[in-house]
């Protein structure tokens, strides 16, 4: 009989007071790419799966009640002596990645959550209200293709048949992944009595921009998040013989699409503040020595203005339509993903800032679950130095003593939050 294969064995906890770096140092080396560098830890692969099973045991070792629901969302609780669930502080952020992406992006929020929880016990700390830690599945969008896929289903924004049926780039559907994983599929979907135990949410991140080493100080308190949203553009043309095909007999997708990507910068920099960004691109079928027959590329904008984005979009597709036309190629475009600009909850923002007096006040060009979930509970954020202010990159960096900052910014945060 097949013996099934024996679970990863959980790295042993680093001696002495835990502390983010000590953590992080922990799951260094689970999901390294080898080939373009960083970590790739697309949701439920090995790598990630590895990740949650870390998170688990650190978790469960710390005497919070974890479990993971049909949405792939892990839960750790730190009831109060009631036991009652309801109006929680809840923390946390993801552990999947982009590909060939950072240390930090995500996997600090859910150490420093858990560090946070130290130093509280550490104090003596009785919370009057429960705390929950909370790890969002695929906020990257870098597997299936949505980002915030996780918080987006937890709110009802992401509707479940769609998330069940979608494919990521090998054909394997969420509900098969999730299904691997443990999660029963006929479940994903709004979970509004989860949604209804949690008073607000709070999540640390590492900063991905310059912001923080401008201002010369290792924490910021998020004041909004960029506007931004996703788009298909799928440009077909006729596949072909490379060597048979006469170059005035062809119908070339990728000519088309080389003129579409150098157009869309074009186009972006004509709105002040746009950010438009084609990422990843597919000549279908990809050979060599093939004339591809389509070439799918993602557009990835945002601006703080949302009716500018769509504007923006607008002109790209447009502009899209007519550089196809031009090699006998046609372009459809759609919208994966918009998520509108957000700005984080005054109350809360301003509460931070009483608990955090030298933090200053920062916005984000990145999304994140905490700006899915503001539409439904407070939510704010957190920022931790990145000293070469680069992200979605092997030369993300967080300092171990910013790290142990942010911790420490944001244990004092959720002390004043629980009310102890
Ligand atoms: O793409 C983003 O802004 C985030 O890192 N998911
Ligand atoms: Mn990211
Ligand atoms: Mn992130
Ligand atoms: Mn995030």
């Amino acid at each position: 009989p097949q013996t099934a294969p024996a679970p990863p064995a959980v790295p042993a906890e680093t001696a002495g007071a835990p502390t983010v770096a000590g953590l992080l140092k922990e799951i260094s080396d689970v999901g390294r790419d080898r080939t373009r560098g960083g970590y790739s830890r697309p949701v439920f692969s090995t790598a990630e799966t590895d990740l949650r099973i870390w998170f688990i045991e650190r978790a469960t070792r710390r005497g919070l009640d974890v479990h993971t629901d049909a949405n792939g969302i892990i839960w750790a609780w730190w009831d109060t002596a009631a036991g009652v669930r309801k109006d929680a502080v809840a923390t946390g952020s993801h552990l999947d990645s982009v590909p060939g992406g950072g240390e930090y992006d995500g996997p600090l929020g859910v150490a420093s959550a858990l560090v946070a929880v130290d130093l509280l016990k550490a104090r003596n700390f009785r919370p009057r209200r429960p705390l929950a830690i909370a790890v969002f599945p695929e906020e990257e969008g870098s597997r299936f293709g949505i980002a915030c896929l996780g918080s987006r289903l937890l709110t009802g924004e992401l509707d479940p048949n769609k998330a069940r049926n979608l494919r990521d780039p090998d054909g394997n559907t969420y509900a098969d992944v999730a299904a691997a994983n443990g999660q029963d599929p006929r479940f994903i979907g709004a979970d509004y009595k989860a949604l209804q135990q949690l008073g607000l949410f709070v999540e640390l991140h590492v900063e991905q921009g310059r912001g923080l080493i401008d201002l010369d100080q290792p924490v910021a308190v998020g004041s909004s998040i960029l506007g931004h949203g996703r788009w298909k553009l799928a440009i077909s043309g006729e596949g072909n013989h490379a060597g048979t095909t006469l170059m005035q007999d062809r119908r070339d997708p990728m000519i088309a699409a080389a003129k579409v990507v150098v157009g869309i910068r074009e186009t972006a920099r004509k709105y002040r503040d746009a950010r438009a960004t084609v990422g990843r691109l597919q000549p279908v079928p990809g050979g060599t020595n093939v004339i591809a027959s389509r070439v799918d590329l993602w557009i990835d904008v945002r601006h703080p203005e949302d009716s500018v984005t769509a504007a923006l979009v607008e002109a790209i597709g447009l502009n899209a339509q007519v550089l196809a036309a031009e090699e006998g190629c046609s372009a459809a475009l759609t919208r994966e993903s918009l998520s509108p600009t957000v700005q984080f909850d005054d109350g809360l923002r301003d509460r931070l800032q009483q608990l955090l007096p030298a933090a200053p006040v920062l916005a984000t060009g990145a999304g994140h679950d905490a700006g899915v979930l503001a539409a439904h509970l407070p939510t704010a954020m957190l920022f931790v130095r990145n000293p070469t202010g680069i992200s979605h990159s092997p030369d993300e960096l967080v300092e171990d003593r910013d790290a142990e900052a942010g911790a420490l910014a944001l244990a004092d945060s959720l002390a004043g939050l629980l009310g102890g």
